[in-house]
């Protein structure tokens, strides 16, 4: 049967004739095609499965890879001692750090050691919730040298320079509205505000309008700062140090 399929679909081809080189005028001759060959068609469709098969037939090459003979990791766990080391006992670095501190450099007055009755007072207006207050009961001061007897030190660490403070004061009147301010070892500034009962920043002698409270620094390291009575009744709540002459607290 796939002789008939075969002779079939040469039809209409050139053939060439006992190998002379011509190829079959079909006109001339007799027809190639015998009419009573029934072409059976379901043979036909069978013949070019099979030639189809053959034709997608999986030609990739199989895996030959050798398999995996690596042995599981059978290492028993760590199981030695902690480190018992001795701890490191030398003495603390005391030299000036490497980069400046932040500038502004914000204080708050209720973390430095409180000296002379200084109290806190906790105030939801105050920075932190707190402020140091020199009591009613303390004695006016105006000495402007030294140390303040009613004061708190608050430690800093600073380069050396010019720095300008502010500090954010509360008052309670004319007779309590005076502090004084600066390095230990080094001169006092004292300022005032007019404007009484409430927490407002200051940064200047004579009512906020005089004197910068303005210090230079000869030499760097840890040092103190003091804030402490002009007059009873005043209260320390915030500081800020700063190098920028034109900086004023928000
Ligand atoms: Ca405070």
């Amino acid at each position: 049967m796939r002789f008939a399929i075969a002779f079939v679909l040469c039809v209409g081809c050139a053939i060439d004739r006992a190998g002379t080189g011509d190829p079959i005028d079909f006109e001339d001759g007799a027809p190639l095609v015998d009419s009573s060959v029934a072409i059976d068609s379901a043979a036909e469709d069978t013949f070019r499965e099979d030639v189809l098969v053959e034709t997608e037939a999986d030609t990739a090459t199989p895996d030959s890879a050798a398999p995996d003979t690596a042995k599981p990791d059978t290492a028993a766990p760590d199981t030695g001692p902690p480190d018992t080391g001795p701890a490191d006992t030398g003495p603390l670095d005391t030299g000036t750090p490497d980069t400046a501190p932040p500038d502004p450099l914000y204080l708050e007055c209720e973390s430095g050691t409180l000296v002379g009755g200084m109290a806190l007072i906790a105030d939801a207006a105050a920075s932190n919730g707190q402020y140091a207050n020199v009591p009613s009961t303390s004695m006016p001061w105006s000495v402007g040298t030294g140390a303040p007897p009613v004061r708190v030190e608050l430690p800093v660490t600073l380069p050396a320079g010019t720095w300008y403070v502010w500090v954010r004061m509360y008052t309670r009147g004319g007779d309590s509205d005076a502090m004084y301010v600066g390095f230990e070892g080094g001169p006092l500034r004292r300022f005032y505000t007019v404007d009484w009962n409430k927490f407002i920043w200051v940064g200047a002698e004579g009512g906020g309008a005089g004197a910068r409270l303005e210090f230079t620094l000869a030499t760097a390291g840890p040092r103190k700062l003091y804030v402490g009575v002009g007059d009873p009744g005043t209260g320390c709540d915030r500081v800020a140090l700063t190098r920028t002459a034109t900086w004023t607290p928000p």
